[in-house]
């Protein structure tokens, strides 16, 4: 096999890519393959929040055949948020130059990933976006478009962030970014991680750049978006908008 690595620049160090699983038992097999296929060098790390029905298991018996899977079992649904903050715990603690969030569900395509990785050349955080021209959702009923449109449409006019898809959970970071933006706590759970991660990103000065994908919706397997996630979304968006707003204010009349 060549030594050639996944990532378009070879600058940008070994692609690892974050899943975070709650009962992906039928759809993290499946995932997997598609992004060896896609990216043959890449690892993957499950994360796994001790699924009743065995995917960390089965995950585990998938590891032991193939390296380039790893596994974090963590004993309690915590949510998607802290799964993600431990995967990168573990990415960081190694030697990986790029960190990626993806679902396990297969709406974020492994195909797409080259393209990600592409951007990155010229970006610090690369975007897998619904919202720009190119982009897409497949097999959303109007009110969950409406939902998730609505969602970000909202956080763009309160944070003022020129991001089309702030709430996207396909995404691309270089180490230097997730080392930077996680030294604080993160306590955003839902919806609302996504926003709060692209956020600090902007806000410590990093490169956001968008790509388009088509974002398709889960055929197996139960969705675990509720009313609680929305809610923290609408609170937490507000109050930091309310933040940056106030900060500029401030520097201006700090200023004059
Ligand atoms: N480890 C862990 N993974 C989770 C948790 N909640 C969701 N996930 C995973 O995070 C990914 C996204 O979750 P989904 O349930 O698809 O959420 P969603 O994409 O907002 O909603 P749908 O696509 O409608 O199902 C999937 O791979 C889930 O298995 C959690 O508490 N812990
Ligand atoms: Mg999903």
């Amino acid at each position: 096999m060549s030594d050639q690595r996944d990532s378009v620049d070879g600058d940008l160090g070994r692609v690892l890519v974050v899943i975070p699983t709650y009962n992906e038992r039928e759809n993290i097999g499946p995932i997997l393959e598609r992004l060896h296929k896609a990216l043959p060098e890449t690892h993957a790390l499950v994360v796994d929040d001790g699924s009743p029905d065995g995917t960390g298991e089965l995950v585990d018996e998938i590891a032991a055949e193939d390296e380039r899977v790893h596994v974090l079992h963590r004993t309690e649904k915590a949510g998607l948020g802290a799964a993600y903050v431990a995967g990168f715990g573990w990415g960081l603690e190694r030697d990986y130059g790029v960190i990626v969030e993806m679902d396990a569900d297969g709406s974020h395509a492994p195909e797409d990933l080259p393209r990600l990785l592409e951007a990155l050349t010229d970006a610090d955080l690369v975007i897998g976006s619904r919202y720009i021209p190119g982009g897409k959702v497949v097999n959303w009923p109007k009110r969950r478009w409406l939902l998730s449109k609505g969602a970000n449409t909202y956080a763009k006019l309160a944070l003022g962030a020129r991001i089309n898809d702030i709430t996207a959970g396909f995404r691309a970071y270089r180490r230097e970014v997730l080392e930077k933006i996680t030294q604080s706590d993160v306590e955003s759970l839902g919806y609302c991680f996504q926003i709060d991660l692209a956020w600090r990103t902007v806000l410590a000065g990093f490169r956001v750049a968008e790509v388009p994908i088509t974002f398709v919706e889960r055929e197996i397997g139960v969705s675990k978006m509720g009313g609680g996630i929305i809610g923290e979304a609408l609170v937490r968006v507000a109050q930091w908008g309310f933040k940056h707003r106030a900060s500029q204010v401030k520097r201006l009349f700090t200023r004059s």
